[in-house]
């Protein structure tokens, strides 16, 4: 059990989890560091180099200049190209990412499924082939009605893409709509050469037996992920679902309060110790532009001094406006 930084006895044959963080300094600094894994940047013309490491991911941030997001690891770090993916690797530590055009691969169901496929094939011949956290990103998120809704057919395409490589259990994950012009599917992850563990959050059904009036594909994905070390929470997507249901639908102050509840009960089960701090990156992904003061005030509140990057994108249910997702280091 982690019961805070003291308490830790982190066994040395354990990978350590990786450190993230927002910086505001140059792309090419954070590269040339020994041990960083990825850089993200965050919205169009982001400052990225056309290195492995770096990703461009399509939502626009609401600060501006966008930080980047920088992970690193305990070790040298190589990395390399294949087709669509790009991969990096150190210390134990996997990041791979693919960014797909709809209009190459039919659609957001068969985007998915060549994503998903392409990285457990990927994944799957490499000693780091536990896949801890998955970050998803689509456009339109919710254009089209009930089952043919663009979220419920990337679900049935990323199932489908995984085929049974996650039979033990899902990954973490976050799935957001983005905004950009082109119809590309962004999909990257962290993964280990040792396994984490999965944590579901008691307040909410777990996403994988969602009743079938979420679609025919329940979401692959679980709540959060202990790392190996038992050093950090990868926290997944969280936001105002309590039971299987959306709660307080078009209100955003309450529904700040219930992801909010959410993700202090997630920090529970997974025997954490209670609240956010200095060291935890947070997103807010917020569905509005115009509810963004709003957003920074609850955060202000309550979550003081924790580092929160603000993002424009919608949540996988319309009736969503904010979800928020990170990282938990004990
Ligand atoms: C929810 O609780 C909100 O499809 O990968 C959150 C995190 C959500 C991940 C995913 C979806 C996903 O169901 C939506």
């Amino acid at each position: 059990m982690i019961q805070g930084c003291e308490n830790v006895r982190m066994d040395p044959l354990l990978r350590r989890a990786p450190r993230v963080a927002y910086r505001n300094g140059g792309v090419d600094e954070a590269l040339r560091e020994e041990g960083t894994l990825a850089v993200l940047g965050f919205g169009r013309g982001a400052a990225t180099a056309n290195d492995p490491r770096c990703f461009e991911v399509a939502l626009e941030c609401f600060d501006a200049p966008a930080p980047l997001e920088v992970w690193q690891v305990d070790a040298p770090v190589v990395h390399g190209a294949e087709g669509a993916l790009r991969w990096s690797a150190g210390g134990g530590w996997l990041f791979v990412s693919i960014e797909l055009d709809e209009r190459e691969c039919g659609g957001p169901r068969d985007t998915a499924l060549r994503a998903y496929e392409t990285l457990r094939r990927f994944v799957g011949q490499r000693d780091e082939r536990h896949v801890l956290r998955v970050w998803n990103y689509l456009g339109a998120i919710n254009q089209g009605d009930g089952d043919a809704e663009r979220y419920k057919l990337f679900c049935d395409g990323r199932a489908s893409g995984m085929g049974d490589f996650f039979a033990e259990g899902f990954p973490a994950a976050t799935a957001i709509g983005h905004h950009a012009d082109a119809p590309c599917l962004q999909v990257y992850l962290l993964a280990c050469d040792q396994a984490g563990a999965r944590v579901e959050n008691p307040r909410q059904v777990s996403a994988w037996r969602y009743p079938r009036q979420y679609g025919r594909t329940p979401p692959s994905f679980a709540r959060a992920m202990t790392l190996p070390a038992q050093d950090a929470l990868a926290i997944s997507g969280t936001a105002a679902v309590v039971g299987h249901a959306s709660a307080h639908a078009d209100d955003l102050q309450a529904q700040l309060q219930e992801t909010f509840a959410n993700l202090e009960t997630l920090l529970a089960s997974a025997g954490m110790a209670a609240g956010f701090d200095t060291h935890s990156p947070l997103k807010a992904y917020v569905r509005h532009p115009a509810d963004v003061p709003q957003v920074r005030d609850f955060v202000r509140q309550h979550l003081p001094g924790v580092p929160v990057l603000l993002l424009h994108g919608d949540i996988c249910r319309s009736e969503l406006l904010v979800e928020l997702d990170g990282w938990r280091y004990a």
